[in-house]
């Protein structure tokens, strides 16, 4: 019989989407490490819990977070920042599991960056009608380094647009395992997820729940 996947050489590629240059979408890249990265969500969140920020603006955000690594994310009257001190515990954020720095290092090489080395992780959690309204990532002081975000639980649809505001968009679906690598000239374009819908979960028993890390080289190298 013929073998089915004689051609397997070429499959990984039908998997990886390049959006535009510089940003690329590895389809189930983490789809096997799903229990893990869950379990490991568990353990930072007894730490840092997740929490809804107020913008400077003093809108409560829909969407709930929390960090790990050297570096998490704030924001209060003074605006938006990293700060390697959790403001709702007063203690440094948790420390970025190894099985986390080094999925998104990986994730990094595969789409062509090298050496990545993330300071920090954002963590977000939507719940059904939590969505994040279009914006530019632009906090980050080395911007030679990609972002790297990880999507697990139930599938949202993410918006991609240009590096003006009112550029076109197109919509993607991003389903648990998806890992998108964000570098060069996509770093920062404008992107957003729309409010998550209430349908039922891929996996049986699965929470009405979506996550998503992102991965982030804050400070230049050599700097701890
Ligand atoms: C494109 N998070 O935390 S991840 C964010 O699904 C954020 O939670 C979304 O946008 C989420 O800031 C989208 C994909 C993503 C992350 C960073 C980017 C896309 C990006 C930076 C530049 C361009
Ligand atoms: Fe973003």
């Amino acid at each position: 019989m013929r073998d089915l996947f004689a051609d397997d050489e070429s499959l990984p590629q039908q998997w990886q989407e390049t959006l535009c240059p510089g940003a690329m979408i590895l389809r189930g890249y983490a789809a096997d490490m799903a229990e893990q990265i869950f379990r490991e969500i568990g353990c930072l969140t007894d730490v840092s819990p997740f929490r809804h920020l107020v913008t400077p603006g003093g809108h409560t955000m829909s969407v709930s977070m929390t960090s790990c690594g050297a570096l998490g994310w704030m924001s209060d009257e003074l605006g938006y920042r990293y700060t390697p001190v959790d403001p709702l515990t007063g203690r440094p954020w948790p420390a970025m599991p190894v099985f986390f720095r080094l999925l998104a290092e990986n994730a990094a090489a595969t789409a062509g960056y090298t050496g990545f080395c993330p300071d920090a992780c954002l963590v977000n959690r939507y719940t059904p009608g939590s969505g994040l309204s279009l914006h530019q990532d632009k906090n980050e002081r080395d911007m030679s380094q990609p972002i790297v975000s990880v999507s697990l639980g139930m599938t949202a649809t993410f918006l991609f647009g240009g590096t003006q505001r009112d550029a076109p968009r197109r919509r993607f679906p991003l389903v648990q395992g998806d890992v998108m690598v964000w570098g060069g000239q996509a770093r920062l374009n404008f992107h957003g997820v729309m409010p998550l819908k209430e349908t039922l979960p891929p996996w049986p028993l699965q929470e009405m729940v979506r996550y998503n890390l992102t991965f982030r080289r804050v400070m230049p190298p050599g700097v701890k």
